[in-house]
């Protein structure tokens, strides 16, 4: 064995990057001389990684559009096409039904990618002095 001691394998947080692909790491302790009394004083040597038999899929975000009084109408047609891919029609239909409803499902993705949609629009909306809210939540 590469460690002198893997009786203590603590798992740590991992990066959400890095748990996506199923990566999980552990504490590697070389033990003390004292017959593990429970001291607390091994020393930590090192981090080994793990690779999950079953990779999980990366959890899914919703991006969700808020309702106001003063954004135009065309501005968040405008940034559902931009950002979101959406043809007229369509980002017409989720302009309107978050104008009605108050909130609205522009798309659902991985965090990294909701997260980066989510600043993009609120980047867009600031530059043009919209109030605009753009918000995500965990599908
Ligand atoms: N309520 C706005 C208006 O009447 C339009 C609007 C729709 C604003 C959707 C924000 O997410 C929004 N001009």
């Amino acid at each position: 064995m590469i460690f002198p001691a893997l009786d203590s394998l603590d798992s740590l947080r991992v990066p959400a990057s890095a748990a996506a692909i199923g990566v999980r790491a552990v504490r590697v302790t070389a033990a003390d001389d004292d017959g593990d009394k429970g001291t607390g004083d091994d020393q930590q040597i090192g981090i080994a990684t793990k690779t999950r038999a079953k990779p999980k899929k990366p959890s899914q975000f919703k991006v969700l559009m808020l309702n106001d009084d003063y954004t135009p109408m065309e501005f968040v047609v405008l940034v559902l096409k931009r950002y979101f891919h959406m043809d007229l029609e369509q980002a017409t239909r989720v302009m309107l039904h978050v104008h009605q409803r108050g909130v609205g499902v522009c798309g659902v993705f991985p965090y990294e990618i909701a997260e980066t949609k989510v600043n993009q629009v609120m980047d867009f909306a600031k530059e043009n002095q919209h109030p605009l809210q753009c918000t995500l939540e965990k599908a």
